[in-house]
């Protein structure tokens, strides 16, 4: 099976070492085209793997099986249009990024699209990528397919445990989303790992209703309680993480608000709704995010 990891980040070459681990044929592909890229993972273990893995091949991404993008949100679409129409019509891509709302801007893409949420943690440290925790990936189709894809589950579930087959993928990606609405805006502005917001559990909640009023208008059954408590484990797990979006806003790089916070203020939006909290916040990233990205132009 040959698979095409677009994105070679911390993700990107989390997967890509699994799979090249277990004897596939792989090949990353990067923004600026590369014959190789170098994959340097500490493992869980404490082991070092340090692989030279071929790049950006058009040869290799016309046969390929599967297109697995790691990129951020905002990367998606753009990457994913154009390596589309290289890639087989009948070969899968499968996202996994924080946030949603990409596969609305791939109508036009005609492979099937197959959405991830993770909590496999992996994170940059200088030209090294550590993996932090072991996680599970849940993973399903984007919409209704005629061919079934549950197959990809049991090969990745091999490759990168745990990995879960959902028929349903959506109720899945919202809780993922319900998580990223509260910690990443929220360590963004209070500049803390995750652990602290224990200590701010009263808007940790409001977030939550908000979230949990504009899930059931979306169909997908939930309450402010069950999301709360969902949370507030996943703080608790990642206390010493450093946010995703925190990340962002130290290196002063674009954040993935769009298709967090925005994702969810758009679809509320849709059923006549408004979010005061996550407005607030939404609001504040953005201005965080405008006031470095004018200086930096
Ligand atoms: O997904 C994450 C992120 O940082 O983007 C969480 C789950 C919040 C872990 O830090």
């Amino acid at each position: 099976m040959k698979i095409t990891v677009l994105g070679c980040g911390a993700l990107g070459q989390l997967w890509l070492t699994a799979l090249f681990k277990k004897g596939f044929d792989v090949q990353g592909w990067l923004r600026v085209p590369q014959p190789y890229c170098s994959v340097n993972l500490l493992e869980l273990d404490g082991s070092e793997f340090n692989q030279s893995v071929t790049a950006n091949d058009p040869d290799f991404l016309a046969h390929s099986d599967l297109l697995l993008v790691t990129l951020k949100a905002w990367q998606v679409s753009d990457a994913v249009k154009t390596l589309a129409k290289k890639l087989p019509a009948t070969s899968p891509i499968l996202l996994i990024h924080n946030g949603m709302g990409t596969v609305e801007e791939l109508n036009d893409v005609t492979q099937p699209l197959l959405l991830g949420a993770t909590t496999q943690a992996a994170r940059r440290d200088g030209n090294i990528i550590i993996h932090v925790a072991n996680g599970t990936t849940h993973i399903g189709p984007a919409k209704h397919y005629d061919r079934d894809y549950s197959h990809l589950a049991v090969t990745l579930q091999d490759v990168l445990p745990d990995v879960a087959w959902h028929d349903n993928i959506h109720s899945a990606m919202w809780r993922k989303l319900a998580v990223n609405c509260v910690i990443n805006p929220l360590t963004a502005l209070m500049n803390c790992p995750n652990g602290e917001l224990s200590q701010h559990l009263p808007q940790v909640e409001l977030i939550c209703a908000e979230v949990a009023h504009t899930m059931a208008r979306e169909g997908i059954h939930t309450s402010t309680e069950n999301l709360l408590f969902y949370v507030t484990q996943v703080i608790e797990r990642t206390g010493e993480n450093i946010s995703s979006m925190l990340q962002d806003v130290r290196a002063l790089r674009h954040t993935e608000i769009d298709y967090i916070t925005g994702y969810l203020l758009r679809r509320a939006r849709s059923h006549g709704l408004s979010l005061p909290e996550n407005t607030r916040l939404y609001e504040q990233i953005k201005r965080k995010e405008s006031e470095y990205e004018r200086v930096g132009t």
